[in-house]
Parts: structure tokens; sequence; C-alpha cells
């Protein structure tokens, strides 16, 4: 099969500068900053797409941060230090995500929450690790970002070798298929969970037909998805975000293709439903459990809904616990400065968060989080379908 012509989506963006960079910040306007009397503010630095096709996500992170750091002000801040959260839209393009690191060091963060996505938290980590700042990141689930031997790097989410195993055995335990074709949009992210599903779904006895990286950018998919229905796949998996997801699917279904749709938490936003409309129906999406799911995060989710009038995404719960996380390891060091912070973040252990226990283990990984199967049902919404974790 062909691939359709490929441009990374950095490529399309081009290098946005600093001083461009700049003037995202402060997206929401009086929002964005939360500003301190008194002691020297702790300067957070909170880096997602808050615009662009992936703005779902980052709105609702935004959102939940927001929340965090108003309850630890209320309070009087930490330690004396009200929190002041500096906000970057990345756009969910690398360039202007990595120019963000950048910009985040030219402030003077004591933290970062960030970044969203895999393939700019990874390069965003190296400057960060130059700088000395601690970065808790609360979406991106590639294994890499974790394992450069960077110390000041965290995550609260789980990581993609996980969910792609947990996707490979649906498949081959719940759903008894023997075929797959895989897609991915050939970026860090959707490239590397798509690879290990692959992996896990060949050790577990299935066949993988084909696999091929597809461009996300574009809108006509029908050239490749009639080559995938000629192969008669029971699945067909696609590693990357929603709205390529939705495309997929909707002109997979409209040619005859009968294949079951499945991918990961990329595609567990409302863009997927609103790019696929009813073909995305019966699709299946690997995922951690979403903030209404979990026991734990029911005052989160009405405090959410209390303030916002809309439900959190996915990440929300998580990039709430990223706060206080670094709140914890302040008020653990008795000092805002980043090398006291990077030292107590690698002290959490049993800290208990919205998501459940936050664990972190030698290389910066929570060891809690778990993954999900969740279908789509015929009123969009996402329900548990498949939970590997029931005892
Ligand atoms: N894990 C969902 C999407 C974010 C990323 O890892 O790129």
């Amino acid at each position: 099969m062909q691939a359709g012509t490929r441009m990374r989506r950095s490529a399309l963006a081009g290098v946005v500068g600093i001083a461009s960079a700049v003037a995202l910040v402060g997206w929401n306007g009086a929002q964005a900053h939360v500003h301190a009397a008194g002691a020297t503010p702790v300067k957070i630095g909170f880096a997602n797409p808050l615009t662009g096709s992936e703005a779902s996500y980052g709105v609702s992170d935004y959102n939940a941060v927001k929340l965090a750091v108003n309850s630890v002000n209320a309070k009087g801040g930490v330690d004396g230090h009200k929190v002041q959260i500096i906000a970057y839209d990345t756009k969910a393009d690398p360039a202007t995500g990595i120019a963000g690191a950048h910009y985040f060091v030219s402030q003077g963060v004591n933290a970062v929450i960030g970044f969203f996505n895999s393939d700019i938290s990874i390069p965003a980590s190296a400057i960060l690790h130059a700088a000395g700042i601690p970065m808790v990141s609360a979406a991106s689930t590639n294994p890499k970002l974790t394992e450069q031997g960077f110390h000041n790097v965290f995550r609260v989410c789980g990581t993609d070798n996980e969910q792609g195993l947990v996707e490979a055995e649906f498949a081959r335990n719940v759903l008894h298929a023997k075929t797959a074709v895989v897609l991915d949009d050939e970026e860090v992210y959707g490239e590397g969970v798509s690879q290990f599903f692959a992996n896990d779904f060949k050790k577990l006895g299935g066949k993988i037909l084909s696999h091929q990286g597809i461009n996300p950018n574009l809108t006509d998919y029908t050239s490749l998805l009639t080559q995938v229905k000629a192969m008669h796949p029971d699945i067909l998996q696609f590693g990357g975000f929603d709205p390529a997801a939705g495309l997929l699917v909707k002109q997979g279904r409209s040619l005859g293709l009968k294949s079951t749709f499945i991918s990961d938490d990329g595609v567990i936003g409302p863009a997927f439903t609103q790019a696929g409309g009813r073909s995305a129906v019966g699709s299946f999406l690997s995922s951690a459990p979403s903030p209404q799911d979990l026991a734990s995060a029911r005052p989160f989710v009405a405090e959410y809904v209390r303030t916002y009038h809309a439900q959190p995404t996915e990440f929300a719960g998580y990039n709430y616990d990223a706060l206080n996380v670094i709140v914890q390891a302040i008020r653990d060091a008795h000092s805002i400065t980043p090398a006291a912070i990077i030292r107590a973040l690698a002290g959490i252990h049993t800290f208990k968060g919205v998501t459940g226990r936050v664990d972190f283990n030698s290389i910066g990984n929570n060891t809690t989080p778990e993954y999900v199967i969740y279908r789509v049902q015929s009123n969009y919404s996402n329900k548990i379908y498949w939970n590997p974790n029931a005892h």
C-alpha cells in the first residue's frame, strides 16, 4: 500500500520565534496569570494545545490547573508563596512547543506542567533538563520521555507500552480478532502506541496484515481504505489523534469496511465523533479512566462542572494532580528552588490525587495508572466496555 504524501507537523507550521511565542502567553486574558502578593510567587509554566485541532484537551487541562491553583492560593499559597501560572499555547505544533520550553527558561519558572504531545515533551524535556527545571507531564504517554536519564522529568499519566498491551489483549482475548491492519500518524505518540499494539497482538497469536504511516493532515483516505477493505482485517487499529481517526472511520464505513475500529487516548476527545459522526459509534478506545469514572475524582468533577458548565476531558484530572504534586514537593522541600523541587518530586510515593495515588518510580513514571477500553455510545459518549484491572 502506498502512504499519502507525508508532512510532519513541524514542517507545516514552520519555525515560530520567541517573539510570537511570548504573544501566546496570556491566552484567555486575565485568567492566565494568578498574581501573587507578598512572598515571591512560585511560577509554574503550563504548556498545552490551547488552540487548534487538539484544543479540546488543552483547554480542559488548563481549566483543571486553574481550579487547583485557585484552591491553593485561597488557602494562602504554598509555604506563603502564591502560585502563578504562565500558560503557553503549543498549538500541538513541535516547533511552537519547543519555543515554549525556551520561553519558560527565560521566565525563570520554578516548574513546568506539560507538555501535552509526546513529540513536544521529549525535546522540551532536554531544554528544561539543561536549565535544571522540573517538568511533570500529565498527558505525554510515549515511554521515551522518562527513559532519557533526565532527573527533572516526571509524568502522572501512564505509558503507551501499557495501553498498547491492553488494546492487544482486548482485541485477541475479548474480540477474538485474528488479523489487524495498523495505521499511525507517523508522530512520536501515534507511531509508538501502534507499534506496541502490533508487537503485542503478534505475541498473543494475531497477525498484522499491514502497518503503515499516514499523513494526518489529509482529508481523503479512500484510496488507502479501499486497500484496507480488500484485506478483510478483523481490526483496524489507528495510533494518532481524533480528527484523522474520525475521517478514517467515516470514510471506511462509507466504503463498506466492516473491521472493528480500535484507537487510543489521543482519540478519546469530542473531536473524534465530531469528525466521525455515526460511523464512530461502536469504536473502541483505550484510555486511562476518565475523571467521571473515578470515585476519587467526584469532588473534582463536581467543582469543574460548577465552574465551567462543561465536563472535564480525560487528561484534566492528571493536570489537576500535576499541579498539586508540584505543590506537595515544594512543601516537602521547604523551598521553591527548581533543584529542591526536583529532589522532592523524586520522593513522591503515596500522594493522594483525584486520579488516584501518585507514586513516582526511579525514572519518574507514575506506577499507578491503569488502562481500560471505552466504547463509543450512540449518544457519542464513551462508556467503559472492558476493564482488565477489575477483579
Ligand atoms: N497520550 C495522548 C496524547 C498525547 C501524547 O502522548 O502525545
